[in-house]
């Protein structure tokens, strides 16, 4: 629930309206007669209670969501920066050592993200977390499978490169069971369960910090403010839509690794495209203009991206992808709720390197083939 707290920061808030925990888990209570049991405490701070509750629960899986999120919001300041290391990792930390202390076998499913393979032109396409690679030693060429080399281009990025390698340890020492999802950027904003209610309706964030870029321009369109493309908006990423993003979770926790076999790694992204086409797109469907940048982050101007996702292909996924008209789904949603925008916290203000008044080019920008 920290999200709720950087909102008192940040002095914006979800273009959604966002009922208190309590009312989302009474509604959802009468809808589906089930119950969502609610403890309150910081993963990172309170060990004890954490162990407590697991050793209590006999968990068959944790899905571990308790990460600050944002890369603009862990590069606003020293603070920022602290706060999401000191937050991510040390929740990440005190889950993984809980589970070994509680002598149970609890799955971890983690909340990763496709940033942790860089975003420079790889020249390949993205393999599943681990790289084959071919060396030379004394006795001939060998065959190694390591993990993929982590590129984070943000503190918030980092901090998932840094999971991944507690992940390693935890794995090899302890024989924890642990997925890593390496996620792309969501988009849409509702599923079947948050349609049922008004009061199940999910955040949606459309300010420079927390706002992901297809939403964020989807929102733009409809208050009339121009499309926020950064640089030459040459930038190509991964992305999802948030109810395949809800099935890939359900699938990663009913497919657990077997025990003492390594972190299992999903990449889940169902497609890749350019800022610069989503901004077209957008354009195209709304009319809306589309306005250049300065560029507040460090990286590459333009990049190619290709991302394998066959393990969750093969699981059954069926894509919903940006063609499929859902769009319009986003819009509905953001019209509806419109007149709680405010139009001043569009704009990214946070910047990787300490100006906004420079072009954040990126070291990343030379490796562009
Ligand atoms: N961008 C614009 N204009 C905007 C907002 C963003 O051009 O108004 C550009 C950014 O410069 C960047 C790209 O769009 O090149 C993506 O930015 P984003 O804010 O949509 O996504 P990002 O900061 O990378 O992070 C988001 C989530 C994070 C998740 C990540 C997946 O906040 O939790 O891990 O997407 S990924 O990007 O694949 O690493």
């Amino acid at each position: 629930m920290s999200r709720r707290t950087i909102d008192i920061e940040l002095g914006c808030d979800s273009l959604t309206p966002i009922s208190s925990i309590f009312k989302r888990i009474e509604r959802w209570k009468e809808l589906t007669g089930k119950t969502i049991e609610f403890y309150n405490f910081d993963i990172s701070r309170n060990y004890h209670r954490l162990l407590t509750l697991i050793k209590d629960f006999e968990p068959d899986t944790v899905v571990h969501f308790a990460e600050q999120r944002a890369a603009p919001y862990s590069m606003k300041s020293s603070y920022h920066k602290r706060y999401t290391v000191n937050n991510n990792l040390s929740g990440t930390n005190n889950l993984l050592a809980a589970i070994v202390e509680s002598q149970l076998d609890v799955h971890t499913v983690h909340l990763g993200t496709m940033g942790v393979y860089g975003y420079q032109t790889a020249g390949l396409q993205i393999p599943e977390g681990y790289l084959k690679v071919f060396v030379e030693t004394d006795e001939g060429q060998k065959e190694l499978d390591i993990m993929y080399p982590p590129s984070p281009g943000s503190i918030y990025h980092m901090t998932k490169t840094q999971d991944a390698l507690l992940f390693y340890f935890y794995n090899k020492n302890d024989g924890l069971r642990i997925t890593d999802l390496h996620q792309g950027v969501v988009w849409g904003t509702t599923t079947e369960e948050t349609e049922m209610d008004v009061v199940l309706v999910n955040r949606f964030d459309y300010d420079g910090d927390y706002g992901t870029v297809l939403n964020r321009f989807l929102v733009q369109a409809v208050v009339g403010h121009p499309l926020t493309v950064h640089g030459t908006g040459g930038q190509t990423r991964a992305f999802i839509h948030i109810r395949d993003m809800v099935k890939c979770i359900r699938m990663a926790i009913d497919n657990p690794p077997e025990l003492w076999s390594r972190v299992e790694i999903f990449n889940q992204a169902t497609e890749t495209h350019s800022v610069r086409y989503l901004a077209q797109l957008v354009s195209e469907a709304t009319g809306a203009e589309i306005r250049y940048f300065k560029n507040p982050r460090k990286e590459a101007l333009e990049n190619r991206l290709t991302v394998k996702n066959e393990k969750f292909m093969r699981l059954g996924l069926n894509p919903i992808k940006l063609e499929s008209g859902i769009m319009n789904e986003v819009i509905q949603v953001a019209d509806k709720y419109k007149h709680r925008c405010d139009k001043s916290r569009i704009i990214c203000t946070s910047c990787w390197c300490n100006d906004m008044e420079v072009d954040c080019q990126g070291s990343d920008s030379e490796q562009v083939n």
